[in-house]
C-alpha cells in the first residue's frame, strides 16, 4: 500500500498482482465478482481503447460496465464525467454540453449523439501506462448550485489520493476490511469514497444495487457507508439492523444524522455510527475518528490535512466555543480545482485568503469538535442525501405551460431528511391530474430523484415588500 503518496490507485499495480496480492473478490457488483487481477487485465483493455480522449461520458449505473470504464480511464489519464442514468433530457444535454464530453464509455442513452466507446467485460490487457501526475482532472462531477444549472466540479487525482488516504487514517481502514454500500456511483460518497477508496486501500468492496436493509445485513462486511435515510430505514428494521452487530464500522453522511437514529443504531447494533461531512467540493473534510468519541448530531474534527474556520457575515472570526454560530470555511489537499467553465462562481466560492466557504454554518467546540447547524440558503435542498437546488426545478416548472409562479422548498421529512416540496400557482384550470404530470414534466427533465415529491397549488406565494418570494413561510 502507499499511502501518504500522491499516486492514485498504485495499488492496482500490476505487479503487486504479480507478486501474489490478488484478491479474489476484489469487487463484487450487479451478482458480479471480479479479482483484482481480473479487474486490472478488464479495465487495462479498456485505457487502451479510450487512451486517446481527454473527456468521456460515463451512464454510472452501478454495473461492472461502470467500474470497469472509471478504472480505465484512471489508467489511462483521461477525466470522466459521471452521468446520473435516470438523467432526463435537459439535464444531459447540459452535462454533455458543458462538460464537452467527446464519447461515451460503455453504455449510451438512447438517441444520444455522441459515439460510443464499448467496455468488453471479458477482454484483459497487460499493457502497462506510466502514472499520470496528480494535477490530472480525475472527474467532473456534476452538482447543483442554489440558482442555475448544476456546475461541473473538478477533481484531480491527487486531491482524492489525499482525501481517500485522510479517510483511511480516521477510519483505520485497511485491506482487512470489506467495504458494504448500495450508494449511486456518480456522486462523491458511492464513486469516490465507495469504489475508488476500497481500490486504493485494499479492501473487498460489496456493492447492493439498492441500499435496502435486507442486502445491507446480507453483504456481511466489516465497514458500511450509508446516507442517514439509509440508516433511518436500517432501524425500522430490527432484525436487518442487528445483523450488523459484526461489522467494524457505520459510517453515515452526506446530509444530517438525526439524533434518534443515531442512538437507535447504537441500541440495535452496539454500534456508535462514525459521521463524517464532505461535499462534492472539498470530498470529506470533518469526521469522528474509528479511534475517538463519536458524539450524537456533530460530526467531527478535522481529517488528516485539512484546516476549519468560521465567519460571521461581516467576514470575522466566530469563536470556537461549541455555541457560536459562523459560516465554514476548509481547506485542505483533498479540495476540487474549481468549476468548469465557471471562472467567476469559482473565484466566489474562495476567500481572498484562500479558504473555501462551504455554505454551511456550523458551531466548532474548544476540542475542536464541529456540528453542522445547516445551510446558508435555503435554495439548496438535501434529499435522500441527493443535493438538488430549488432554482433548477423551478426553472424546469416554470417551462409548463400551466404554471405561473412556482417557489420549490425543501420540508422536513423523517424519511428523506427533506423533501422536495413545489409551491404553484396556475395559469387557470388545471387538468385534474396536474399534480402527477407535474413531477412526471421534472422527471423527465432532470434527475428522478430532483422530482418533487409533493405539489401544493396556492392561489399566490408569500412576497415581501421587493416582490421577492419568502420561502421561510412556506411550510
Ligand atoms: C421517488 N419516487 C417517486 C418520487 N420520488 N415517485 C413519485 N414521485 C416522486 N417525487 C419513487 C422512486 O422512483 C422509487 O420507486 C420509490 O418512489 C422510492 O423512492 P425513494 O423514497 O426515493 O427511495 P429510494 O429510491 O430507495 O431512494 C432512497 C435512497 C436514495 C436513500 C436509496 O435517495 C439514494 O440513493 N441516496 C443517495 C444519495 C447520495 O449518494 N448522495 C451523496 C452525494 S455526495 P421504485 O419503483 O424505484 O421503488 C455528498 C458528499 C458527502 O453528499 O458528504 O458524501
Ligand atoms: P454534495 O455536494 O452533494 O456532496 O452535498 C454537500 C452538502 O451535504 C454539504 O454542503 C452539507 O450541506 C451536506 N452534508 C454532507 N455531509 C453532512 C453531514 N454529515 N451532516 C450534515 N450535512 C452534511
Amino acid at each position: 500500500m502507499s499511502f501518504g503518496t500522491p499516486l492514485l490507485l498504485s495499488s492496482l499495480d500490476p505487479l503487486a498482482v504479480a507478486g501474489g496480492a490478488d484478491i479474489p473478490n476484489a469487487i463484487t457488483i450487479d451478482g458480479a465478482t471480479l479479482s483484482r487481477s481480473d479487474l486490472l487485465g478488464a479495465a487495462t483493455s479498456v485505457a487502451e481503447r479510450v487512451a486517446r480522449a481527454e473527456r468521456v461520458a460515463v451512464l454510472a449505473e452501478p454495473t461492472v460496465t461502470t467500474v470497469l470504464a472509471i478504472v480505465g480511464c484512471l489508467i489511462a489519464g483521461v477525466t470522466v464525467v459521471p452521468v446520473p442514468p435516470d438523467s432526463g433530457t435537459a439535464e444531459l444535454a447540459h452535462i454533455l454540453a458543458d462538460s464537452g464530453a467527446q464519447a461515451w464509455l460503455g453504455k449510451a442513452p438512447a438517441d444520444s449523439a455522441l459515439p460510443a466507446i464499448p467496455v468488453r467485460v471479458h477482454a484483459r490487457s497487460w499493457h502497462t501506462y506510466p502514472e499520470p501526475g496528480s494535477a490530472t482532472t480525475a472527474f467532473v462531477l456534476y452538482t447543483s448550485g442554489t440558482t442555475g444549472l448544476p456546475k461541473g466540479v473538478v477533481l484531480s487525482r491527487g486531491a482524492i489520493a489525499a482525501g481517500l488516504d485522510a479517510l483511511a487514517d480516521a477510519w483505520a481502514w485497511t485491506a482487512n476490511d470489506t467495504l458494504v454500500h448500495g450508494l449511486p456511483l456518480f456522486h462523491v460518497h458511492g464513486l469516490v469514497l465507495g469504489v475508488l477508496g476500497p481500490l486504493r486501500v485494499g479492501s473487498p468492496l460489496v456493492h447492493t444495487g439498492k441500499p435496502t436493509p435486507q442486502a445491507y445485513a446480507a453483504a456481511r462486511g466489516t465497514l458500511y457507508f450509508g446516507v442517514p435515510t439509509v440508516w433511518s430505514r436500517i432501524v425500522e428494521d430490527q432484525d436487518a439492523a442487528k445483523q450488523l452487530a459484526d461489522a467494524r464500522l457505520l459510517v453515515s453522511g452526506s446530509a444530517p444524522l438525526p439524533v434518534p437514529v443515531f442512538e437507535r443504531l447504537r441500541e440495535l447494533t452496539g454500534h456508535a455510527p462514525v459521521e463524517r461531512y464532505g461535499m462534492s467540493e472539498t470530498m470529506i473534510t470533518l469526521s469522528t475518528r474509528a479511534d475517538g468519541e463519536r458524539r450524537p448530531g456533530w460530526v467531527g474534527t478535522p481529517v488528516r490535512g485539512v484546516q476549519t474556520r468560521l465567519r460571521d457575515e461581516a467576514g470575522a472570526d466566530v469563536a470556537h466555543d461549541g455555541e457560536s454560530i459562523g459560516g465554514l470555511q476548509v481547506r485542505g489537499p483533498m479540495l476540487f480545482d474549481g468549476y468548469l467553465n465557471r471562472p467567476e462562481a469559482t473565484a466566489e466560492s474562495w476567500t481572498d485568503d484562500g479558504w473555501f466557504k462551504t455554505g454551511d454554518v456550523a458551531v466548532i467546540d474548544a476540542a475542536g469538535f464541529h456540528r453542522i447547524v445547516g445551510r446558508e440558503s435555503v435554495d439548496l435542498i438535501k434529499s435522500g442525501g441527493y443535493r438538488i437546488g430549488a432554482g433548477e426545478v423551478e426553472t424546469v416548472l416554470l417551462g409548463h405551460p400551466d404554471i405561473a409562479e412556482v417557489a420549490v422548498v425543501g420540508l422536513p421529512d423523517p424519511d428523506l431528511g427533506q423533501r422536495v416540496v413545489a409551491f404553484v400557482v396556475l395559469r387557470g384550470a388545471a387538468a385534474d391530474s396536474i399534480e402527477q404530470d407535474l413531477i412526471a414534466y421534472v422527471a423527465e427533465q432532470l434527475s428522478v430523484h430532483k422530482r418533487p415529491r409533493e405539489i401544493r397549488v396556492v392561489d399566490s406565494l408569500p412576497r415581501n415588500a421587493m416582490g421577492k418570494v419568502q420561502k421561510k413561510r412556506l411550510t
